[in-house]
């Protein structure tokens, strides 16, 4: 709660007085870390809350990032586990009682999706390639998967004003759809608007797509295999002729591992999974919101 007495700091100097980069912040605040809320478009710190992470932090040095990461797993890995091996023995209604229980638990959607569900699946995968998984038991739990995101899209489905429109896809002989189906939930989770193209789409269909929409704020190509580089690096030449310069293009996916491999691509930015990616997209849609009101005072100050 807010009282009129607290004074408050902006995210960007709370990150300065931490000493970390602004998207760094911008993660703790996403995670629960650091409470924030938002002023006019701006997100607010209050200088008690600063003080109380500060505190934290200098009692615990800061863990590195990946230990952090482990640790949000680690607080759904009990789901995980029982929703893996329902997914192994086919179970989908026991699938699903499994990801309604952890709601109940009191884990966000983000987390199901991110934590319970993305992990189950990324084990199978790994159980699979290593022969310890006949391939229709690998193929069984996608099957389930896939319906286990439609159900819990439903359920976590809000209204409201978007804050932007998000193209999401991948080309022609990338079949991983269901990476594509969770990453643009989590997305619409963030209040984006995301039109979910699914995989294996040719190039040509993935430009009409693009022409469709009005004000695309970002698309997103999911790149998979190695192999597809070449005819992602062909419609991204081609995307320029067609959509606007403030337009940003992502690139993610298993084939694509650091941000080079996005430029190299012409690509304007890489993300590693989905958390990172809301978190660019939240950055965009701040800096623009940031350069229209700057305007809207520029203007304002010129007619008076
Ligand atoms: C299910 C599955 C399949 C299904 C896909 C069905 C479907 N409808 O999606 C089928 C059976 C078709 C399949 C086929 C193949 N698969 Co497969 N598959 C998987 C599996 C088990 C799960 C995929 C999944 O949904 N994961 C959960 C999602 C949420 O995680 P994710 O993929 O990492 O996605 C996140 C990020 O990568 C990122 N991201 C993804 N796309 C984008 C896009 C943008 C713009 C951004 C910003 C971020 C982003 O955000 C996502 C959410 O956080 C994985 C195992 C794994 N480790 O994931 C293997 C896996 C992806 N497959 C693999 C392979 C090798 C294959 C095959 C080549 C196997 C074969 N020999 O036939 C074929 C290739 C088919 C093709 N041409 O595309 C490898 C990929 C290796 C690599 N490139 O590193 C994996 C990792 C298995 C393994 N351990 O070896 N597969």
């Amino acid at each position: 709660m807010k009282s009129s007495s607290q004074r408050f700091v902006s995210l960007q100097d709370a990150a300065d007085t931490l000493g970390v980069h602004y998207m760094t912040a911008y993660r703790y605040m996403r995670h629960g870390r650091l409470v924030a809320h938002k002023e006019g478009g701006i997100w607010k710190v209050a200088a008690e809350e600063l003080q109380r992470f500060q505190d934290e932090r200098s009692d615990s040095k800061e863990p590195p990032t990946h230990l952090v990461r482990k640790r949000q797993i680690g607080r759904a890995a009990p789901w995980c586990n029982r929703l893996e091996a329902c997914l192994l023995v086919g179970d989908a209604a026991g699938a699903w009682s499994v990801l309604e229980a952890a709601i109940d638990s009191g884990r966000e959607f983000e987390e199901v999706y991110l934590d319970v569900l993305s992990p189950a699946m990324v084990t199978i995968g790994e159980r699979w390639h290593a022969g310890k998984l006949d391939v229709y038991l690998e193929h069984r739990a996608t099957v389930i998967a896939t319906r286990l995101v439609a159900r819990l899209g439903a359920k976590s489905a809000h209204r409201g004003r978007s804050r932007g429109t998000v193209l999401l896809g991948a080309l022609s002989g990338e079949l991983h759809s269901l990476a594509i189906s969770i990453l643009a939930d989590v997305v619409r989770l963030a209040r984006f608007e995301v039109h979910d193209l699914g995989a294996d789409l040719p190039s040509e269909s993935f430009l009409s797509a693009v022409r469709h929409y009005d004000e695309i704020l970002a698309v997103g190509i999911s790149v998979n295999s190695v192999e597809s580089r070449p005819i992602v690096s062909n419609l991204i030449k081609k995307l320029r002729d067609v959509i606007n310069e403030d337009v940003w293009v992502f690139v993610g996916g298993r084939a694509i591992a650091r941000q080079s491999d996005a430029h190299d691509l012409g690509a304007d930015e890489w993300a590693l999974d989905a958390r990172s990616f809301v978190a660019s997209l939240d950055l965009i849609v701040q800096t623009r919101n940031k350069v229209t009101s700057n305007k809207a005072i520029r203007k304002q100050g010129s007619t008076s």
